[in-house]
């Protein structure tokens, strides 16, 4: 006989959870007490729960496998929320555990109580409220298999103080069976063949990586496929690690920000393949002027994203690499060099270039120093505005799966806990934090966990003292009526210094390559603090409303005027 608290971590072990990312309280007390017998069980002690989730978020994107985070009730509960729908937005696997009051109490406004089951229902793969010891061993089987398979996503498992405590006979589950959820798909060969005939007689085809294909690990099939077709490659903002970003194919991220090559490429193609993506709007902007002369092949494991933004010609319910690996003896190789040639063409006429308002340093400059240096054994994990799109863009990791980002919640604060889960996945590798000074001050406090738990992490902060991203749109929507953007910022390296980490911060152009050097070397946690220009903006850019090929690709001159 063990307790409900003891069962969870029997679970964690044959589920091979090697960490857990979280913060104690009352109604987790028997959870943590029984942790404490389980040292296999790496405990990282968060300063705040939606930096757990995060982190558990970093760490399951890395490991590609899922991240566990535990919190108590009530207030710890209600502080996950915002990582448990980032990470329902971008499909990453999570196992969230919370401690609930005990079952007769519940109803009752008892002490931190909350409904946290009710509360993440629209933000979550799946949840339970368990409500008898012995359901616990079969849940925690059914949490993870549900997190882990088809389309990934978090699953929280909200366990009543009093289930902690009770006792019971403990066997894990060896199989699941879930009548209502069946997630594998079998794909019909005469629909890929019919697919690759579309591929086989396109003549300007562009293929887009969306997190399916990171997700499935299609990275060899995708080199594979668009070798044979000769397809430029262009990327969602989480499909970035996907393909290569040196290969003479890659061009790198379209959408609202993408470059002016990727969205000339995908306006201008036959025939788009979009692999593992669901075509959000900041991806495709006007769903009625995208890939306008296009045939649209639309592949995802999840059959409620075919035609929920864009109807496609074509599409396939699966797994990227399930797809692919039956699709691709089928494809033909094809010289397609008149393609090839009017996309390095855009690729030469429409570089990503500075926009430089001022004399002082340029946040794109010093983002895309960091890129550059970036090797196999580095993770960028960034935060969200101005400085996550100049890294998407200006990312050049070799790293399959290099680049850990909030995609679909915009959530500022995720790049300090997120990066934090990747180095505990990845200890022997370089993770950079490119940070905002508003999106770093949401999760700062985190810098306590690194500091704890002597994490390397090498954190770049763009401090341009505004929130920038916001800065922009006001400068493009609202004549320059710049409104409660203005940050009055701390000095991060006195705070980074507080917090046990060095730093130093960097005002010039010529400082950069030598104070990123430092920071690679140096043994622990490092931070910068670059002073970079105020107004500088990220560009190309689509307004609201406009199709990818309706860019502003020249400094802001006249505003846009629209909302
Ligand atoms: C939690 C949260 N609150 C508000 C926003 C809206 N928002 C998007 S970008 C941004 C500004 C980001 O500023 P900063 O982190 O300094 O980065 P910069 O754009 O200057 O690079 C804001 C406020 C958000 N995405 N997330």
């Amino acid at each position: 006989m063990i307790t409900g608290a003891q069962i969870v971590c029997e679970s964690l072990i044959r589920e091979g959870v090697e960490v857990v990312f979280g913060l104690t309280g009352g109604a987790v007390v028997p959870m943590y007490d029984a942790f404490s017998e389980y040292p296999e069980i790496r405990r990282v002690l968060v300063r705040h729960e939606q930096g757990a989730a995060h982190a558990a978020s970093g760490y399951a994107r890395t490991m590609q496998r899922a991240g566990v985070c535990v919190a108590t009730s009530g207030p710890g509960a209600t502080n996950l929320v915002t990582g448990i729908a980032d990470a329902y937005l971008d499909s990453t696997p999570l196992v969230v555990i919370t401690g609930q009051v005990g079952i007769s109490s519940i109803g009752k406004d008892t002490f931190q109580e909350c409904d946290i089951t009710g509360i993440t229902l629209p933000v979550i793969k799946h949840n339970y409220l368990v409500s008898d010891v012995r359901d616990v061993a079969r849940i925690m089987k059914e949490a993870f298999y549900i997190a882990q398979t088809g389309r990934p996503g978090p699953v929280l498992v909200d366990i009543p103080r009093d289930v902690q405590v009770a006792s019971t006979e403990f066997s894990y589950p060896a199989t699941v069976n879930l009548r209502g959820y069946k997630p594998s798909h079998e794909v019909d060969a005469a629909h890929i063949a019919t697919i690759a005939g579309l591929l086989n007689r396109a003549e300007r085809p562009v293929v887009i990586a969306g997190r399916g294909v990171i997700i499935s690990r299609a990275y060899d099939e995708l080199s594979e496929l668009v070798e044979k077709m000769q397809a430029p490659v262009v990327h969602t903002l989480l499909g970035l690690g996907a393909f290569p970003p040196q290969h003479e194919l890659n061009l790198g991220m379209f959408g609202m920000h993408g470059s002016g090559y990727a969205n000339r490429a995908v306006q201008n193609a036959d025939l788009v393949l979009a692999l593992g993506t669901r075509l959000g709007d900041r991806a495709t902007m006007s769903t009625s002027g995208f890939a306008r002369n296009a045939v649209l092949v639309h592949v995802d494991i999840d059959p409620a994203e075919i035609a929920k933004n864009v109807a496609p010609f074509a599409s396939m319910v699966g797994d990227v690499k399930g797809v692919l690996t039956q699709m691709n003896p089928l494809i033909e190789s094809r010289d397609r060099s008149e393609w090839h040639s009017q996309v390095n063409r855009w690729r030469m006429d429409y570089p990503l270039s500075f926009h430089r308002p001022g004399s002082k340093l340029l946040a794109r400059e010093v983002i895309r120093a960091i890129c550059r240096g970036a090797d196999e054994q580095t993770i960028i994990a960034t935060g969200v505005g101005q400085h996550q799109m100049f890294a998407a863009q200006e990312y050049a990791s070799p790293r399959r799966n290099g680049f850990i980002s909030s995609g679909g919640l915009g959530t500022m604060g995720f790049e300090l806990p997120a990066a934090l889960g990747a180095q505990v996945a990845c200890p022997g590798e370089t993770v950079w934090v490119v940070a905002g000074d508003g999106s770093l001050q949401m999760t700062i406090q985190e810098l306590a966990t690194i500091t704890q738990e002597g994490l390397p992490v090498k954190i770049a902060v763009l401090n341009n003292g505004y929130h920038g991203m916001v800065r922009q749109l006001q400068e493009v929507y609202c004549r320059s009526n710049y409104v409660d953007v203005a940050l009055g910022t701390p000095d991060f390296v006195m705070l980074a210094k507080a917090y046990g980490i060095a730093g130093e911060r960097v005002e010039r152009e010529e400082e950069v390559s030598l104070a990123l050097e430092r920071a690679r070397s140096y043994p622990g946690a490092y931070l910068l603090e670059f002073a970079v220009e105020p107004e500088e903006n990220v560009l190309p850019m689509c307004v609201a409303g406009a199709s990818l090929d309706e860019m502003i690709e020249a400094p802001v001159e006249a505003p846009v005027g629209q909302a």
